[in-house]
């Protein structure tokens, strides 16, 4: 380029053959160029070729599967068998009032039976993360007033426990209403006990016990024959031969009332269980920690 720009010096009847003489040497040196640069890219790619080379005989890699949670599977189960028997599956809010929780199922302030459920309260006043699927009860009742009802309400429940083998902080239930014309506590004890054989098999037996619950009137805890010893005693039931699975009882006249249904008119039930407690004596699982503990270990399991 330095030969280009001294043309104008070189002397007048030169300047042709020093041009062409300049423009032979820069096409030499751009086609050297050119060449060189091919055949070092042309060798990094053989390099390359011969380092990297793909052997597609190798067996594949497994790719790994996820699987349904056994929770999540109960629930399921749980879902199926109530769909069979005609119930709707309603999903309601993790994140509820103390008016929806308490007030409304019967439980107002200071009542000593808000004792039952350690509650996780946030900071904003009044409002809780629910301990029980309950409060659901008046959020359909309020949905479908005066039509009759007869769903499942699951879902994450959330209490400041103590945690152990048998305890979370966090835990799935299943809830059931029914609402209508003339259900009876003959209602109830039939659809539980169909429930009961249909979930533990044809020939388990329950049995109801008086309890007691705010929102239910009379109320009870149903327990089945325990199936892993056949009522004869174990560790599973310490001995006594049954296994509580729900609370349960006829919805109290306050809390119909609170879902806009007249108790004179209508009645109802409903009930209240645990899937992972259901899971742990399916599974014999003999810790509820590792539902929510992620290891895989365990959950591969299922
Ligand atoms: C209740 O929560 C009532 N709302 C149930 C009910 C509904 C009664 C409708 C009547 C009518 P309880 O606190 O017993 O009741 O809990 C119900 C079920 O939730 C228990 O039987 C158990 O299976 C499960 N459960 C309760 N606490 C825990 C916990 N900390 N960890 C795992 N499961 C739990």
């Amino acid at each position: 380029m330095q030969i280009f720009s001294g043309l104008p010096q070189v002397p007048k009847e030169l300047r042709p053959q020093v041009g062409q003489r300049a423009n032979q040497v820069k096409q030499a040196l751009e086609a050297a160029l050119v060449e060189r640069g091919g055949a070092i890219r042309q060798s990094s790619l053989e390099h390359v070729l011969n380092s990297e080379r793909l052997d597609v005989t190798l067996p594949g890699r497994k790719p790994i599967q996820g699987g349904i949670h056994p929770a999540t599977q109960t629930l399921r189960d749980l879902y199926a068998i109530f769909a069979e028997m005609g119930f709707q599956v309603y999903r309601t809010r993790d994140v509820e009032t103390d008016e929806y929780n308490f007030e409304l199922l019967n439980i107002p302030a200071y009542h000593p039976a808000r004792d039952m459920w350690d509650t996780f309260y946030t900071t904003t006043p009044g409002v809780i993360l629910r301990t029980h699927t309950s409060p659901g009860q008046i959020r359909v009742m309020r949905e479908y007033c005066p039509d009759p009802i007869r769903v499942v309400l699951p879902g994450m429940c959330y209490r400041y426990e103590q945690v152990s083998a048998r305890s979370e902080i966090q835990f799935n239930q299943l809830e059931l209403m029914v609402v209508g014309r003339n259900i009876t506590l003959g209602d109830m004890k039939g659809t539980l006990n169909d429930f009961a054989r249909r979930m533990f098999g044809e020939n388990a037996r329950t049995r109801l016990r008086p309890s007691y619950f705010p929102f239910t009137e009379p109320s009870a805890e149903m327990d089945v024959e325990c199936f892993i010893c056949g009522g004869k005693g174990c560790a599973i039931c310490k001995g006594s031969g049954w296994l509580e699975i729900m609370g349960c009882g006829m919805v109290h006249p306050t809390v119909l009332q609170n879902g806009g249904y007249d108790p004179r008119e209508f009645s109802g039930f409903a009930a209240g269980l645990g899937p992972e407690r259901i899971a742990l004596l399916r599974h014999r699982i003999e810790d509820i920690r590792y539902f929510w503990a992620n290891d895989v270990r365990f959950l591969e399991q299922f």
